[in-house]
């Protein structure tokens, strides 16, 4: 029996949760509820896609995504861990391995609200215990219906202190970058990549006419993105992360990507949870972490 169809023999739910392989082998949870459909890849627990019912996609996924094993998948919600953005020792991957390997499903279950709950555990192995030679299980909680929410959890099974950084790297569907905003940041602080992470402070709303890529410190705040145009609004709630980063490629670095499609940076803005630069998580033996977000729309 394949990986699919063994999963949608142990976890499927008849018709509302099935588990495929529609590329290259790489195994998906396909959820479809009067609520929502979605689509979650195996390898880095991955959304794909969350669709609430009667709305435009919220999640954004290039038309130009590779599925291929080891390749981070552009769009969707990557898991950063155990660390976020680049490594000190340029030979680590960017944004950690967690988004690149393979998770293992370890629950589903449908809740009498019809929200479905899939969870998720990376299969460390020897690959994975070489950059991070810790033991500390990772777990990811998904809770799919009209909201979106993502519980991350980072346990210190190890006898010695660790020290890891974080995201949910979730690119959001918008009718036009150019047309969006984002408000929660005004009067916090950021790190701005494109001047040399230069330290600054937001003033007002976060709005997009180049590349933006910050990352706001020391903020628990909730985000909201405005998109006049498809007349709706994406609220962004988060527990357990004290940075919020704001990205969007602009023409120039997304062409230079060759996953984002061709103009699609115009249709994506990545408002990323997580704790990055100085907002570190440090962990002590038998301690655990949970980073958490709730997306929901509003009008
Ligand atoms: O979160 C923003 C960022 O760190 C950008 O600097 C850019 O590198 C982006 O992540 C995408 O990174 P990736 O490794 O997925 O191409």
């Amino acid at each position: 029996m394949t990986d699919a169809a063994d999963l949608t023999a142990r976890f499927g739910m008849d018709g509302r949760l099935e588990f495929t392989s529609p590329a290259d082998g790489m195994a998906v949870a396909d959820i479809k509820t009067r609520l929502c459909s979605a689509r979650i890849a195996l390898q880095g627990a991955q959304v794909i896609d969350w669709t609430p019912a009667g709305e435009k996609p919220l999640i954004w996924l290039s038309p130009a995504a590779k599925f291929s094993a080891g390749k981070s998948i552009r769009g969707g919600i990557p898991v950063c861990w155990p660390w976020f953005g680049a490594h000190a020792d340029p030979s680590l991957p960017a944004h950690g391995f967690a988004r690149t390997v393979p998770w293992r499903v370890t629950a589903a279950e449908s809740r009498p609200d019809d929200n479905l709950t899939l969870v998720f555990e990376l299969a460390a192995n020897a690959a994975t215990q070489a950059l991070w030679p810790y033991t500390t299980p990772l777990q990811l909680r998904i809770t799919l219906g009209r909201t979106l929410q993502l519980e991350l959890i980072t346990r210190n099974e190890d006898k010695r202190e660790v020290t890891l950084s974080e995201a949910l790297h979730t690119y959001f569907a918008v009718s036009d970058v150019r047309q969006v905003s984002v408000t929660g940041l005004d009067g916090g602080d950021y790190l701005d990549k494109v001047t040399g992470f230069d330290r600054k402070t937001q003033q007002g709303a976060v709005t997009f006419d180049g590349e933006v890529d910050r990352i706001y410190v020391d903020t628990a705040a909730e985000c909201v993105i405005h998109d006049p145009l498809w007349q709706r609004r994406i609220l962004i709630e988060k527990q357990g992360s004290d940075s919020t980063v704001v990205w969007n490629p602009w023409h120039g670095k997304a062409t230079a990507m060759g996953d984002m499609g061709a103009e699609g940076y115009l249709s994506m803005l990545c408002v990323e949870s997580g704790n990055a630069a100085h907002n570190q998580v440090r962990l002590a033996p038998g301690d655990e972490h949970r980073l958490c977000v709730r997306y929901s729309i509003s009008r």
